[in-house]
């Protein structure tokens, strides 16, 4: 079987690659559908960002984007719920949800509770100050203790599902990201399901850029970048990759399968 590919929609005005162009629910619905079309095993729906620095978005408003979305693809697709918010991952379970991805890895009480699978990704600070000269003195250990700690405090609470994610760019430096990309094999001996995310991040800009004599690829540029590592971590173990452009993942997640 080929590892699962998460499609991403950002019912969002200020996503750091997709930012505007599926605020509008039915835009978000639309795009979703072409997701599915393409492939993806779950589509996640976000409508908070969590780029560095993005200020966070009230409850209601967050609600009234994603609802509506999760509600229409529900029916077609498995939908996990991108929230760090208890009461907008509790109202999108009950909207058809059935996997809340908490880049807070604060929600388990509340998959407990409604019976879903749960997301803990690591993530150091908030997205409005992480990347402030983050420091780690061994960022593959912490990381992996902190997801483990968490984990299982999660599976002994009664959560059937839970997946651990490093969380790649939260609260990171580039060297961080690649040497948690490198050891990925170390989540992976967990025997937890592992989720990455690499898709279109500010790392691969900065990669990319290195033979392009620019300072940065902007996102819409980072296509080879995101293919590449989601390649090199399907090839680590990783169950499910999460990414913007669907249809190529899928297509690299088959040639790992064979
Ligand atoms: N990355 C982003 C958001 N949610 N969830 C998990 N589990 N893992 C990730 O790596 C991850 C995530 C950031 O990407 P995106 O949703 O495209 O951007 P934004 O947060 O600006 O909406």
């Amino acid at each position: 079987m080929r590892p699962a590919v998460m499609g991403i929609v950002n019912v969002t005005p200020d996503s750091f690659s997709d930012g505007g162009r599926f605020l509008d629910p039915a835009a978000a619905v639309d795009h979703g559908r072409r997701l599915i079309s393409e492939g993806a095993d779950v589509v996640d729906v976000g409508g908070e960002s969590t780029r560095p620095g993005a200020e966070p978005v009230a409850q209601e408003e967050e609600l009234r984007r994603v609802l509506p979305v999760v509600e229409a693809l529900a029916p077609e697709v498995r939908v996990s719920i991108d929230t760090t918010k208890p009461t907008v991952a509790e109202a999108a379970v009950g909207a058809g949800a059935t996997l809340i991805n908490d880049v807070s890895s604060s929600l388990w009480p509340v998959a407990r509770d409604c019976g879903v699978g749960w997301v803990a990704m690591h993530m150091r600070g908030e997205p409005r100050t992480m990347q402030d000269a983050p420091r780690y003195t061994d960022v593959v250990r912490e990381v992996l203790e902190f997801l483990v700690e968490r984990a299982v405090a999660a599976r002994e609470a009664g959560v059937g599902e839970v997946w651990i994610d490093p969380g790649i760019g939260f609260g990171k430096t580039l060297e961080h990201n690649l040497s948690l990309l490198r050891h990925l094999d170390r989540l992976v001996d967990t025997g937890y399901p592992v989720l990455v995310g690499t898709s279109r991040k500010s790392g691969l800009g900065a990669l990319l850029a290195r033979s392009d004599g620019v300072e940065e690829v902007p996102a819409d540029d980072r296509l080879e970048g995101s293919l590449a590592t989601a390649t090199w971590a399907m090839l680590r173990g990783v169950a499910m990759v999460r990414a913007h452009d669907v249809l190529p993942t899928v297509q690299a997640a088959r040639v790992v399968a064979g």
